[in-house]
């Protein structure tokens, strides 16, 4: 009994910050199990995404009715003309759904809209009157 309470503090205070080292590593081991299974469980992205695929010709797009669903919108617009063209969407404050694709070129956007009936055109000056406008049912 004496002789313990004689024992030099300094080895017991290493053995007891070595176990706690050990447990913290424990510790860890168990979060990074823990949120891997956690990510399993995670519901995938909330609101849905969809697509607008649309050909721009010279003047012409097509096809001339389109059709997609409302939220998210990735915009692909295939310039398979042999002038620059544009889609711009009318009714969501002239948005510029996809900015100037030059000819042969693939130009991209992403935009947000709700469900409605919109009208998108070509801002090249005389092409909208040529036939670069087309109805976009968003549902
Ligand atoms: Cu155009």
């Amino acid at each position: 009994m004496m002789d313990r309470s004689h024992q030099p503090t300094r080895p017991l205070h290493r053995r007891l910050a070595g176990r706690r080292a050990v447990a913290g590593l424990a510790v860890a081991a168990l979060a990074l199990a823990a949120c891997g299974g956690g990510d399993t469980a995670e519901p995938a992205t909330s609101g849905g995404s969809s697509t607008l695929s649309v050909e721009a010709g010279d003047l012409y797009y097509e096809p001339s009715s389109l059709t997609t669903s409302a939220g998210t919108i990735e915009v692909t617009l295939d310039n398979v003309g042999a002038i620059e063209h544009d889609l711009i969407v009318e009714e969501a404050g002239e948005l510029d759904a996809v900015g100037m694709v030059a000819p042969g070129d693939t130009g991209t956007g992403t935009i947000e809209l709700e469900a409605g009936t919109y009208t998108v055109y070509c801002s090249v000056p005389g092409h909208r009157g040529g036939g670069m406008e087309a109805t976009l049912e968003v549902s």
